[in-house]
């Protein structure tokens, strides 16, 4: 299998949090480099995104959640659903939490921030569906040492690059105190980075940040 990522993506990031927990066999690529990403990779990705996932019987498979799903079946060990339904239930709301009420309004606000945009009430909106999310989230964090209890589960897969986007966020924000009403959620880095998986997307995704860093100095 084939799955084509880079170390800053979040969603990419996810995919390849699952795939290091289960040692799958999968090779990781880059899509060509550029900034959007070159409209020649639409001959793989129909939406020109990341990531991708080529499987061993050459499925072209898109979007994180599908590709969390897949891997998670196709892979069943060590399983990161847990065995009863209402407990997956649990998981799965908690992902799709993530995943739509924080990630997606938060990567909206990224680009709007930095674009200085002046759409003030599509900013404001943003916002406040990102919060609510967070509180969503915060609600459902447990005490550990995983986001969802004793056992990693992809709610951990979600949340990994969704919390270290937040360190940049929160400085592009000029709002240092984003993640004070979430302290669960603000508190993940220290649990994730003292976890060997968690900690090695963690630290891809601050290494790709770095380098991010370093060509937007040189742009
Ligand atoms: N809904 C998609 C979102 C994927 C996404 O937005 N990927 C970003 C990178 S994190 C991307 O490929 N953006 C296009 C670009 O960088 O040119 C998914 O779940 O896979």
């Amino acid at each position: 299998m084939k799955l084509y990522s880079r170390p800053l993506s979040p969603y990419s990031s996810i995919i390849r949090c699952i795939a290091y927990y289960k040692q799958a066999p999968i090779k990781v690529v880059s899509p060509p480099p550029g900034s959007p990403i070159p409209e020649e990779f639409r001959a793989i990705s129909p939406f020109n995104r990341i990531p991708v996932l080529i499987t061993g019987s050459g499925l072209t498979v898109i979007e994180a959640s599908v590709i969390a799903e897949y891997l998670e079946e196709h892979f069943p060990e060590p399983p990161l659903l847990p065995a009863d339904s209402r407990d997956r239930a649990i998981v799965r709301m908690a992902t799709r939490a993530t995943e739509l009420e924080v990630l997606a309004p938060v990567m909206e606000l990224f680009e709007l921030l930095y674009l200085k945009s002046k759409d003030e009430p599509r900013v404001s909106k943003l916002f406040r569906q990102m919060e609510i999310g967070l509180a969503e989230v915060e609600k459902r964090l447990g005490q550990g040492p995983y986001a969802l209890g004793d056992d990693m589960t992809l709610a951990d897969a979600w949340l990994t690059p969704t919390r270290f986007v937040f360190n940049s966020f929160r400085q592009l924000a000029d709002r240092p105190d984003l993640l004070d009403p979430y302290p669960k959620f603000d508190a993940l880095e220290q649990r994730i980075v003292q976890d060997p998986v968690l900690s090695l997307v963690w630290y891809e995704m601050a290494d790709g940040l770095e380098v991010f860093l370093g060509e937007l100095e040189t742009a």
